[in-house]
């Protein structure tokens, strides 16, 4: 029985996520009370658009998709619904431009692995784990010799 299962599904076509590769993604927590931001490259080696609509975590009450925009010189951050992957390309999440932003961390031990699943519009997901980095730790005015 299993082994008919298994069969007929190898015989399916393999999902978009196949083309899809998650790459360098870090997370750094926030400091206090202030959410934690990720960022990471996704490649797209397919022919078409990839679109990523949502990033969810069993460790964080909601992770957004944020984007940095200039309006009259002053930089705003900004929700948005996706992002895109432009066929044989690369969408980028770096400092100053798209990253995750994730509120809400349940979890006691910043030091913790934490489990981040992409899906892609066509429903397909991709999970990845990963350790966050410490957080910066302001120096103390008193600690200067
Ligand atoms: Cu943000």
């Amino acid at each position: 029985m299993f082994h008919v299962i298994f069969v007929a599904m190898s015989l399916l076509p393999l999902p978009a996520l196949a083309e899809i590769e998650l790459h360098d993604f870090a997370v750094t927590h926030g400091i206090g009370a202030r959410p934690s931001v990720g960022y990471g490259h996704m490649i797209n080696k397919s022919d078409r658009t990839q679109t990523l609509v949502s990033v969810t975590s069993a460790q964080f009450e909601r992770v957004e998709l944020h984007t940095h925009t200039m309006a009259d010189t002053v930089i705003q951050m900004r929700k948005v619904a996706r992002f895109a992957i432009p066929a044989n390309d690369t969408t980028r999440l770096a400092k100053g431009g798209k990253h995750l932003m994730l509120f809400g961390f349940r979890g006691k031990d910043h030091g913790a692995e934490i489990n981040l699943v992409f899906t892609f519009v066509d429903g397909s997901t991709r999970n990845i784990s990963l350790t966050p980095a410490q957080r910066m730790k302001r120096q103390g005015m008193g600690s200067q010799p």
